[in-house]
């Protein structure tokens, strides 16, 4: 019989993984914010400290006296999971142990009050990878908008009206500014591809300095959908170009996940109340979506997203395209 020696990475993907969020937390049937976590640990591993800030994901995977970690982890202010996680590093190194730490943060936690405390993390370079799991409103408090919440999205605190169609401002291009501190590694996610998602953490892992996932999570909850959807509407924000899937390197753009037959924002947009308001018969409406349609449009064109490689509809979980920088395992 011919017998062929087994692919050593295939093996290791067949192994079970390891379940750093157990079940029997408390977070809504489809949250994307538990996904994410769940799909980082996969990556890391159990050799991990976590800081978590205020928000969703601790408070559903930590009601006193339980806990839905295994691996060490604190939970830090809504404002100071950067800070918090610069100290634990600091402190492994100065007992010589390399044991890598992950901060985990909201959008509101990471986008706005903890922007200070994160900015410090990745200009003092701490050996830390930073997650910002982004449902884009601060959903722990009863859904108002952050600056990561998108154009046009109602929020308790962006109510579409007369006067306006919910949010009036544009998400903030969080991966831009993080870049512009100069670190090694950054890039975007989604909870609809894993593979992509658990390879972005391994690559991050691999580098000594700081670096920064941002991962898009959907909220049941907060954006209106059934949570049965959550991965269905995660994956449509990326094939539309709403969220683009790149890697940054020292600030260049290295990778990105090729999307050859965008679809049209309305898609992705029709599935989620946040956004009904842009389906009526109304020309502020239509100018709305056109808006929004324009938003996905540039950055297509900004990343150049079509046209490279295999498209990420008929690729489940496609890699991003590389397209220089460091060469990975
Ligand atoms: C200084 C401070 N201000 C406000 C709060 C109340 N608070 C706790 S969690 C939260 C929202 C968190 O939003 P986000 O970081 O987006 O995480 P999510 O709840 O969406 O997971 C707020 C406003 C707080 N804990 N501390
Ligand atoms: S409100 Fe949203 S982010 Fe919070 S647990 Fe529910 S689905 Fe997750």
């Amino acid at each position: 019989m011919d017998h062929q020696c087994p692919d050593p990475d295939r093996l290791r993907l067949r192994q079970p993984r390891f379940q750093g969020l157990t079940s029997g937390h408390r977070a809504c049937a489809g949250c994307g914010a538990a996904i994410t976590a769940r799909l980082v640990l996969e990556a890391t591993g159990p050799d991990v400290l976590v800081a978590n800030a205020t928000g969703c994901l601790e408070v559903f995977s930590t009601p006193w006296p339980e806990s839905a970690w295994r691996v060490p982890w604190i939970h830090s202010l809504f404002e100071n999971a950067g800070s918090v996680a610069a100290g634990m590093e600091a402190a492994l190194k100065a007992q010589g142990r390399d044991t890598k730490v992950i901060a985990f943060g909201g959008d509101g936690g990471t986008f706005d009050i903890g922007f200070r405390a994160l900015s410090g993390m990745l200009e003092r370079y701490h050996n830390v990878l930073y997650v910002c799991y982004d449902n884009e409103a601060y959903m722990n408090t009863g859904v108002q908008r952050s600056s990561s919440t998108p154009h046009a999205a109602r929020t308790t605190t962006s109510p579409p009206g007369k006067a306006r169609m919910g949010k009036r401002h544009l998400k903030k291009d969080i991966l831009s500014i993080v870049a512009a501190h100069h670190i090694p590694y950054a890039a975007t996610a989604s909870v609809a591809y894993p593979p992509d998602l658990r390879k972005k953490v391994r690559r991050a892992l691999a580098i000594e300095g700081p670096t920064f996932l941002h991962v898009h999570s959907p909220c049941p909850l907060g954006w209106g959908h059934d949570g049965a959807l959550s991965i269905e509407i995660a994956r449509l924000a990326v094939e539309t170009g709403m969220f683009p899937l790149i890697e940054l390197e020292r600030g260049g753009v290295t990778g990105v996940m090729p999307i050859r037959n965008p679809r049209p924002v309305a898609e992705y947009l029709r599935r989620q109340a946040r956004f009904r308001h842009l389906f009526q018969d109304d020309a502020k409406a239509r100018e709305e979506l056109e808006h929004l349609q324009a938003i996905a449009d540039h950055n297509i064109e900004f990343y150049g997203l079509t046209g490279h490689g295999p498209d990420a509809l008929d690729t489940e979980g496609a890699d991003t395209a590389h397209r220089g920088g460091m060469r990975w395992a």
